[in-house]
């Protein structure tokens, strides 16, 4: 609370949260006070109706000459809890006398007692069977308060009885009412005050004394004399006293509303105000001493079980969080693509916070559940987001700050939790919450509390007390603590499940590029090994047929032939199983190679094909790259090999290069500098083959047909391509040709396009 305005300056608007009410040198005239030397019990201060209560003045007399019972008084006076009885007072009364210690003096507060007015004589049963009630209530806390207010109007007889509940912003809301039924008065229930209708040195004054009533607004004060202490020159201290007079401020207030008396009640949650009870009666009205404290004890009980409840009620909350936390985690864990296991569950995604709708965007797809605004907005809000706050979690209430065409849906979305989803930048999950306007009812408008009053300049609260719909546009119920935290958790969460699983994809292949390399030795060293027997089969072989040919069967003798056929067929194989593990172990030192130099080494080798099958090679003018000139010599020669190969009679075969940025570079070579490209018009290869041709010995064809061949050359092509940094993939039509594209010394950082080699 900031420093109080000293207790001889005015209040008005800008200072009126700092009036100092707890010393206003004045009481209610429902009562009597005396201010007492707590050593000599020397009067030092009275109100100044004593005299009507007592029929004369007692300033500067001793309090043991005006009362017989002390014992308790003096008990009070040093500090112990407020003491009160029914006796009498300088031979007058009876009087309600109450007594409580104020530093270097006790205070006395006498109000006549009163007789059988009050409306439930037996507070003690009342009490008890309404704490019985409270007590065994499964209900929920608004009904709790709704108890709570009946009982209170019950016991007091006032026209309307509040629960009063402030919020952390210490606006609050009327969450229960109880009135009579046959004075026609408006409701207030739910409708919602600003804060500085009850300032916080008033809100203050509650947990230190938790019971108050004023008798009648309208009242005349009795004055403190002398008005300042004869012991320290302060104005008396009246922060515990039960007649402690109002601020002009609330009595005002109260008038303007036609009240003019309150009982108003402190409710809290240890030492934390969080509501007020509010009982007002359109006609001065007092209650007992005695009723005040039973009203003071059911407000504790049930506060103490509303506050208990409200607890509940939160930890359930986070209770349903927490389980709506893990399975979304295990959708992220379990799912094959994290990011998509959560943006195809927005139903989960919704239990996990409070809103009226979630939206989970994925690859720039929208996903949604209840209230959102329109898709292509859902997707320019995630865009924004990327845009300016890469990877935070997003609260806000007003949406219109971070997107102003917000402005066109507040009834679908004014408050947006957002959370990126890890792994994938531009994915996110939003949670939205409509504007609040709507459903608010302010009392009055919260912006101007004070208006100038008929007395001139002086400052009164607002005259009108009509409903009227405050205009803060463009706010939504804030998210609050749990709710953010929930977000920034299960974010955390999934960047941990993300990373775990990046780690082991790591693993993953790491391990198939050593079992690779096992492979390709142990493939070396089996060809190898294999070929000696193989070449001693061959030979038997032929040695038998030479030998002994004239005295075998015919059939023996194709069956020798046979042999060797199938013994060369399996040289072959390994031949090329050999070539295959060496362009896995072959050196990839990267150099700055002059291909057309190397294609023609290429076109040397293989003239005689060329020849053979009348074909016609064209080779456009191609530009140098980045390549591992061995493997890059391979790679040719086995593409058009196969160019050759899988030709029809005279066939045209075309090399070439396309550059990057060129229209028909091909996407998929994104990140090269070239992709080249080797085409023929051969019989080419059905789509649904396109994919395994690039498996090792698998062939498409017969084993004779189009000229044998291992089947490994595009294997070779393609394990060789690969550790050039590069790509190889087919184009083709059947009957009219193949293209066979490739690219190599791609940028390792450069994004794949997505297409599966
Ligand atoms: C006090 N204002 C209060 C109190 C309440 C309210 C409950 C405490 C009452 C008490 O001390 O007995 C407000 N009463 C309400 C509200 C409802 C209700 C919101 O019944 C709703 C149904 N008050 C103003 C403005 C100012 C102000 C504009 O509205 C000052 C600028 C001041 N209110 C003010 C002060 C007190 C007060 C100073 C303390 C009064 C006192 O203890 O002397």
């Amino acid at each position: 609370m900031s420093e109080l305005v000293p207790y001889d300056q005015p209040i008005d608007l800008s200072n009126c949260d700092r009036e100092p009410i707890h010393i206003p040198g004045q009481i209610q005239q429902h009562g009597l006070l005396l201010a007492v030397d707590r050593e000599t019990l020397e009067i030092v201060q009275t109100s100044d109706n004593v005299a009507r209560y007592l029929g004369r003045d007692v300033l500067g007399q001793r309090l043991d000459g005006l009362l017989t019972e002390l014992t308790g008084i003096r008990r009070a006076f040093e500090g112990g809890p407020a003491y009160a009885h029914c006796g009498t007072l300088a031979g007058r009364g009876p009087f309600d006398i109450i007594a409580h210690g104020n530093g270097e003096l006790g205070i006395v507060e006498a109000e006549p007692a009163q007789g059988g007015e009050v409306v439930a004589p037996d507070f003690y049963s009342f009490a008890s069977q309404t704490v019985a009630r409270l007590m065994g209530m499964a209900a929920t806390t608004r009904v709790h308060c709704q108890t709570l207010a009946d009982t209170i109007r019950e016991l007091t007889g006032y026209d309307r009885v509040m629960i009063y509940r402030f919020a952390e912003d210490w606006s609050g809301h009327v969450w229960a009412e109880s009135m009579v039924q046959d004075k026609g008065l408006p409701s207030y229930l739910d409708l919602h005050y600003p804060a500085s209708d009850i300032p916080a040195q008033a809100r203050a004054l509650f947990l230190k004394n938790s019971v108050r009533m004023l008798v009648d607004a309208a009242y005349v004060p009795a004055r403190i004399v002398p008005e300042l202490s004869p012991h320290n020159g302060q104005p008396l201290d009246l922060s515990n006293s039960f007649l402690r007079g109002a601020s002009q401020m609330y009595t005002e207030y109260l008038l303007n509303m036609g009240v003019t008396g309150s009982l108003t009640l402190a409710l809290r949650d240890r030492d934390k105000l969080w509501g007020l009870v509010a009982c007002h009666h359109y006609s001065p009205r007092r209650v007992s001493h005695g009723v005040r404290l039973v009203c003071e004890l059911l407000s504790r009980v049930a506060s103490l079980q509303i506050v208990d409840k409200l607890h509940a009620d939160e930890a359930g909350y986070r209770a349903r969080i927490a389980s709506a936390h893990a399975a979304l985690v295990e959708a992220f864990a379990s799912g094959a693509d994290p990011s998509v296991a959560l943006a195809q569950s927005p139903g989960v995604v919704k239990a996990l916070v409070e809103s009226t709708g979630v939206a989970t965007v994925h690859l720039g797809k929208v996903s949604s559940e209840g209230l959102v605004p329109l898709e292509q907005h859902v997707a320019r809000i995630a865009a924004m987001l990327v845009a300016t706050r890469r990877n935070e979690v997003v609260a806000t209430d007003s949406l219109l700050e971070l997107y102003p065409e917000a402005a066109q849906f507040p009834e679908l979305a004014c408050g947006l939790l957002a959370m990126p989803i890890p792994g994938v930048p531009g994915d996110y999950l939003m949670w939205f919450r409509p504007e609040i306007t709507r459903t608010v009812k302010w009392a009055g408008d919260p912006r101007k509390p004070v208006s100038y009053g008929p007395m001139g300049d002086r400052l009164t609260p607002r005259k009108s007390f009509e409903l009227w719909t405050e205009t803060v546009r463009g706010r939504a119920e804030p998210w609050a603590r749990d709710e953010v935290l929930a977000a920034e958790q299960l974010r955390a969460a999934a960047t941990h499940v993300l990373v775990r699983r990046t780690r082991e994809q790591a693993r993953l292949i790491e391990e198939l590029a050593n079992s690779n390399a096992e492979l390709d030795a142990f493939a070396y060293v089996a060809s190898h090994d294999l070929k000696e027997p193989l070449r001693a089969m061959y030979n038997h072989a032929a040695f038998l047929l030479k030998d002994a040919g004239d005295r075998l069967a015919p059939e023996d003798v194709q069956r020798g032939e046979s042999i060797m056929r199938l013994v060369k067929r399996t040289r072959e194989l390994i031949d090329a199983l050999l070539d295959y593990s060496r362009a896995g172990r072959l050196e990839a030192q990267m150099v700055e190679t002059d291909v057309n130099a190397l294609l023609e080494r290429v076109q040397e080798l293989l003239a005689p094909r060329v020849r053979e099958a009348r074909a016609e090679l064209r080779v456009a003018a191609l530009p140098n790259v980045r390549a591992v000139p061995a493997m890059l010599e391979q790679v040719f020669t086995n593409l058009l090999t196969n160019a050759l190969k899988y030709s029809q009679h005279e066939p045209h075969i075309e090399v070439g290069a396309v550059a990057a940025g060129d229209a028909a570079f091909p996407a998929r070579a994104l990140g090269a500098t070239h992709a080249f490209y080797v085409r023929d018009d051969g019989i080419g290869i059905l789509a649904r083959h396109l994919h395994t041709v690039f498996t090792i010995f698998k062939r498409l064809h017969a084993q004779d047909k189009y000229g044998g061949g291992s089947g490994a050359g595009l294997t070779i092509v393609k394990k060789l391509v690969e550790r050039m940094n590069g790509e190889v993939w087919l184009d083709s039509e059947p009957g009219k040709g193949t293209t066979a594209w490739f690219c190599v010394g791609r940028e390792q950082s450069s994004e794949r396009t997505g297409h599966a080699g």
